[in-house]
């Protein structure tokens, strides 16, 4: 490890230059919006930028020729929004995140600044096909699932909504990885998705700050007040890429900054100087490291060493940045409540908490108690899952190590609220171990979850259900001693990405009916529901939907070569792999489909011709999720092949389920599969989507599914399984899964056949692991809700033969689900936790 008893850095500080041309007070106005003028800017890009002319071009020079184009169009108003935020000193968000699952950019600029049409007829001119140009661009994957992507709608909306916000995270430089199957099993390969350069980022080097990690503390005396300062061991340096985040037609760009980690040049210099170029080189590539890539795991963090860095990194330039670049000099620190809110996105930047305590008591000489006071009101935490395993701990041993100072801080955080907690309840030993935010087994380590419950002004689940179970569950003895700070966001998607991009047919026919304002006032689709009952209307929005199952057909066959037929029920899973999420719940009912019929129980005509359809990444360490994986492509092996099934039912899993492939998949769905076990799905925000592109959810009373149900009505949902009590309840008398096993002879019939080894060409012992998890040692009892779901899937299929209802009931979920639009998720941030009004224009 390097040594840097450097001085804090050598990166050279920018100097603000003096605005000396008539130009330099505002920004260089956008070119025209005409299709001449989108021509001659793109004809720009490409010789000037690219440096090629348009005769030799290759559809990457086109690609970013005309990505550049849309820049320019957006350019003049993003530097407006930033020289208005400098100027109003407007209170902001800085949504801290790990993650950002963004998807494609380049059709959501164009949609956002009206280009779209100007565009496409711009590139016909030039002799261009911009669906190549669309095909070329990479989505960047830095997120997981549905965290990141969450962020990522938040962070449209706030644009669209004028609210000033600064999303920070980290620019991976690997995404979540690719995936392919290898004999039916998952194989993870890199996502180098900057190979070829990113049209979408200005990097700023020059604004690169030092990042400092380990070495030790010392007190010291300070006319006598004794203080304690940091002594660091080693330093990186991060380097700021901004990103724009245009608002839907309303003229607003906000920013997203994400970092990435380099080495100090102080560290190269001093080994070159000493003649080790090695060590100099093994200095840089420890300091990428730090930005490398993405941690694929989405439930169970590992407490790895490299993550804890990933964090702090990120958080510690976020906040430096802020207070530093963002904040006028001399801002009195007092006012901070003023102007800003820390969102946490989940405990992943909850280190920011005593990086900003830091700041202010070591750096700024503050008080504690005053430091204190303005950090429980500056930030805010979002907790988005209920499982135990997934809240994060870092040991002690590791923070120590990592970020001494920062440990000291906890723990004066945690004795100053124990001692608050003593006065409230007394010593109650039992209540005050619970709190603590040090927990002592199975090693000492700190609860990120609980420092962050102390230290947020507000703490807020993801759903209903999920709030309330955070507060009575998860949180009690916190709710208890704070119980005006929890509250509930229910989750919400933008209709811009998962309405308008990517179900444009859609949009055009509520357009058509209700008028344009909708994609901004999503309530409105409530007007579609007199529209539900015109058989015109009717006839026109299945037919939609077909033309939408006809492409995503197309799309499955440019890539996969699978076939979807026609007249099938689109029945689609899409998610991430996890038990809790219950894919083997959907894979037994089709095996109970297939063993009926190959049994000869049941004649394939009987069958209601369906497509099941699977999208789902597996954390590469976790073992039962890739085998769920394997066993799913081999039963879709068998099914698809054998003629006794009439082709009546087709199993497709198109490998590397990412944002680009979920915008095809969901406007296509007639069934939306959202079936975990009840009391563990936080929110679920594919239950969404999938609402408002007229699929119904079959699913169990989980989540946001409760109040999807709730707004669309008992009739237009399918509804089955456990609630949460009733878990509790059979948790409680004892779960015996085998049981269930024994006394259903669907069920043992369907698990006995994939234990016979009928998909694993006569192998019995591949898929064992699974059958005995479901029989004697599954915490998600899926074998509990077996019954319930065939039955509830058996009500499915008598609906679908009346394809008119059916389409009423699908129209009416569109009406009813504009609740769920993020901008109305950003509402009730704004009203309940945030304070933020709109920028004025
Ligand atoms: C490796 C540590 C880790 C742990 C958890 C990484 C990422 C996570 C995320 C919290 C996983 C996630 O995406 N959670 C989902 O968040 C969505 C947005 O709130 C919810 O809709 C989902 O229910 C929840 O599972």
């Amino acid at each position: 490890m390097p040594d840097a008893s450097l001085a804090p850095d050598d990166a050279t500080p920018t100097q603000p230059r003096a605005a000396t041309h008539p130009l330099a007070i505002a920004p260089v106005p956008s070119p025209p919006s005409s299709v001449d003028g989108f021509v001659k800017q793109f004809l720009l890009n490409l010789n000037f930028d690219r440096g090629v002319a348009l005769s030799e071009s290759s559809v990457t020079d086109q690609y970013f020729a005309l990505a550049y184009t849309v820049r320019d169009y957006l350019m003049a108003r993003w530097l407006e929004d930033q020289k208005r935020q400098r100027d109003t000193q407007a209170k902001g968000v800085c949504y801290l995140s790990a993650e950002y699952l963004l998807g494609r950019q380049l059709d959501n600029n164009l949609l956002a600044s009206r280009l779209t049409d100007v565009a496409s007829e711009a590139m016909a001119q030039c002799g261009i096909d911009i669906e190549a140009l669309r095909a070329e661009e990479v989505e960047p994957g830095l997120g997981n699932g549905g965290l990141g992507r969450l962020a990522a709608c938040f962070i449209d909306s706030l644009a669209t909504m004028s609210v000033p916000n600064i999303g920070y995270g980290i620019r991976y430089e690997y995404g979540i990885f690719r995936q392919t199957f290898v004999d039916g099993q998952q194989v993870e390969q890199p996502d180098a998705w900057l190979t070829y350069g990113n049209p979408w980022e200005f990097p700023h080097p020059e604004a690169a700050q030092t990042i400092w990690f380990g070495g030790y503390t010392e007190t010291y005396d300070d006319g006598g007040v004794t203080r304690s300062r940091w002594i660091p061991g080693w330093s990186v340096v991060a380097v700021p890429y901004n990103y724009m985040v245009p608002g839907y037609h309303n003229g607003r760009v906000n920013t997203l900054r994400l970092w990435s980690a380099g080495a100090t040049s102080s560290f190269d210099l001093r080994e070159f100087n000493s003649g080790d170029y090695q060590e100099a080189v093994r200095a840089q590539v420890f300091a990428e490291n730090i930005s490398k890539v993405l941690y694929p795991e989405d439930s169970t963090p590992q407490g790895k060493e490299l993550r804890l860095q990933q964090q702090y990194f990120f958080c510690a330039a976020s906040i430096r940045d802020f207070l530093d670049n963002v904040l006028p000099e001399g801002f009195d620190l007092e006012r901070l409540p003023e102007r800003v809110i820390f969102q946490l996105n989940d405990t992943h930047p909850v280190i920011a908490v005593p990086e900003f305590m830091r700041i202010l008591v070591d750096e700024r000489g503050m008080e504690w108690d005053a430091a204190w006071a303005l950090t429980q009101q500056c930030f805010a935490y979002t907790c988005h899952t209920l499982l135990p395993e997934a809240l994060e701990v870092w040991s002690v041993d590791l923070l120590g190590r990592l970020l001494p100072r920062h440990l000291e801080i906890i723990y004066r955080i945690n004795e100053e609220f124990l001692l608050e907690v003593r006065e409230k309840f007394g010593d109650d030993e039992m209540r005050i171990r619970n709190m603590s935010i040090i927990s002592e087994f199975p090693q000492r380590s700190v609860r990120m979850a609980y420092l962050a419950t102390v230290a947020g002004a507000k703490v807020n689940g993801v759903a209903e259900l999920h709030s309330q179970l955070l507060r009575d569950k998860v949180l009690p003895d916190f709710s208890e001693f704070y119980p005006d700070k929890f509250t509930n966001v229910t989750n919400g998607v933008t209709p811009r990405r998962f309405i308008r991009l990517a179900n444009p047919a859609l949009a055009d026919l509520i357009t058509e009916a209700l008028g344009a304002g909708w994609t901004v006032d999503l309530e409105r689709l409530r007007g579609l529901e007199a529209h539900a009952e015109d058989p015109e209307f009717r006839a026109r929005f299945a037919e939609v939907k077909a033309a939408n199952k006809r492409r995503l057909s197309e799309v499955l066959w440019h890539r996969d070569r699978f076939e979807v037929s026609d007249g099938h029920l689109l029945d689609v899973m899409v998610k991430r792999l996890h038990e809790y999420k219950r894919q083997m719940l959907k894979l037994l009912h089709i095996v109970t489909l297939y063993e009926r019929v190959a049994s000869g129980r049941v004649a394939a005509s009987d069958l209601t011709p369906r497509t099941f359809i699977f999208g789902a990444k597996a954390a590469p360490g976790y073992d039962m999720a890739k085998r769920i994986i394997h066993l799913i492509n081999s039963v879709g092996s068998v099914v698809n092949a054998d003629p006794v099934l009439e082709g009546r039912l087709k199993v497709l899993f198109p490998p590397n389920y990412n944002v680009t492939l979920a915008e095809r998949v969901i406007p296509a769905a007639d069934l939306s599969e959202q079936i975990s076990l009840a009391g563990k799905e936080a929110s679920g925000t594919g239950n969404m989507k999938f609402a408002l592109n007229g699929a119904l959810t079959i699913g169990t009373d989980d989540g946001a599914n409760v109040e999807i149900r709730e707004l669309v009505g008992d009739d237009n949902f399918f509804l089955f399984g456990q609630t949460e009590p009733e878990v509790e309840a059979l948790w409680a008398r004892g779960y015996r899964p085998a049981e269930f096993y024994r006394e259903n002879d669907d069920l043992r019939r369907a698990m006995d056949l994939i234990a016979s080894g009928a998909f694993s060409g006569g192998d019995r012992s591949v898929f064992e692991p699974i059958m005995s998890n479901l029989l004697y040692d599954d915490r998600f009892m899926v074998l509990a809700d077996y019954a319930s779901y065939i039955d509830a899937q058996e009500r499915v299929d008598a609906a679908y033969q009346d394809q008119d209802a059916w389409t009423r009931s699908a129209i009416l979920n569109v009406a009813r689900c504009g609740f769920f639009s993020s901008d109305r998720s950003m509402r009730d941030y704004i009203d309940r936790i945030w304070h933020t009004p709109p920028a004025p224009a």
